[in-house]
């Protein structure tokens, strides 16, 4: 057969191969095979010497024109292949852009930092200041300083976790109030702060109790500050918290710290006073302690009783927490469940 002859069965051959393959590496070898530095055209081209000069730019013409013939459809092959696939791969990684989203959760402040921050925020309104306090505190500070020395039979009604004699954890927030009036500078105008804080006491844990809950103190120390501002302050908060129906009353108790003092109750905010479950049938809800600041722990503090008076109070915010949301067990807030925790979006 003569080289033309060949070659033009080479092309026949190569281009029946090309159409017939829908396959990328396929292709690739066919290419190879023919256009390689091994392949038939080559090998042709390679043979050229041994030819007459007349011949030589005729069958070396017929070769290059072959060469260019099946580099271009392998080309155009490899192209529609490509596309083939690439409409393949589209069709079956399909992505709907109007499915929904995943959700991202979105955690919340804890439903007592929100309780502790709203009434952070009424007292700010009044022009009290925030002050924070010690978690670990000195007997000291905690009893003596709140007019409780040791061995008062008092101390029992705040059992507490010592670390060693003198020092423990705080059984309530009214250290900070020690603590406050001593630095106070009186030229520069009343006293007024609240604490919120953590406490803790070696109370047995029930549906109203638990061994560590929250406080938030409050002190007033100026000229002339009586009952009634602490009475007026209160009804203010209170209104604030649990809406303008409510109404407050005072109760005679008694605290080591305050003469005189009492107990403060909220007009039950489900029956509205009538009496239920919620309130035990007496319409009431105790909410905090509170009094005039004892003479004593003025003195204590360095500050003359017969110019200044004041008042302090202690609000547990777990209990109006839990009156706001009729929660009835206060262990709820303290398990980290988030079916309870998350119902309490904030605002
Ligand atoms: C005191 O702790 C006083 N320091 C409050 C005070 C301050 C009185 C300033 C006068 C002047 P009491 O032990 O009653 O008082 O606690 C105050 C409030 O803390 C209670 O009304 C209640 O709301 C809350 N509380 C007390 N014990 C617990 C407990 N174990 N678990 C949850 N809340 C409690």
């Amino acid at each position: 057969m003569s080289l033309q002859a060949q070659l033009e069965s080479l092309k026949k051959e190569t281009l029946e191969k090309i159409s017939a393959t829908d396959d990328l590496a396929q292709l690739n070898q066919i290419r190879v095979e023919t256009l390689g530095k091994k392949g038939p055209i080559t090998e042709v081209l390679r043979g050229m010497k041994d030819l007459s000069p007349e011949e030589r730019p005729i069958v070396g013409g017929f070769a290059n024109e072959i060469r260019d013939l099946l580099t271009a459809e392998i080309e155009n092959r490899k192209v529609s292949l490509e596309a083939v696939a690439l409409n393949n791969a589209l069709a079956k990684e399909t992505l709907d852009v109007t499915l929904p989203g995943t959700k991202v959760y979105h955690g919340t402040r804890h439903v007592l930092t929100q309780i502790m921050e709203e009434i952070e925020d009424i007292f700010i309104g009044m022009g009290y200041q925030v002050v924070e306090g010690f978690e670990v505190e000195s007997d000291h500070y905690n009893f003596e300083r709140m007019n409780l020395p040791k061995d008062h039979p008092a101390r029992d009604m705040q059992d507490t976790f010592y670390i060693s004699d003198e020092i423990l954890i705080r059984t309530h927030t009214s250290p900070v109030q020690a603590r406050t009036m001593e630095k106070h500078d009186f030229s520069k105008g009343a006293l007024r702060m609240i604490s919120p804080g953590k406490v803790f006491r070696r109370d047995t844990d029930d549906a109203t109790h638990s061994h560590q809950f929250h406080q938030i103190e409050g002190l007033v120390i100026d000229k002339n500050i009586t009952m009634g501002d602490l009475k007026g302050t209160l009804e203010v908060m209170m209104k604030k918290m649990f809406g303008e129906e409510r109404n407050i009353r005072l109760r005679p108790s008694y605290f080591p710290f305050t003469e005189p003092s009492v107990e403060v109750d909220v007009s039950c905010f489900k029956c509205g006073g009538e009496g239920c479950n919620v309130c035990k049938h007496t319409g009431w809800i105790e909410i905090l302690g509170a009094g005039m600041v004892h003479p004593n722990v003025l003195e204590m503090s360095g500050i003359d009783p017969e110019v200044y008076t004041g008042f302090a109070f202690g609000l547990g915010p777990d209990r109006v927490a839990m009156l706001r949301y009729g929660v009835n067990d206060i262990r709820n807030f303290y398990q980290n469940d988030l079916r309870f925790l998350s119902q309490f979006k904030g605002e």
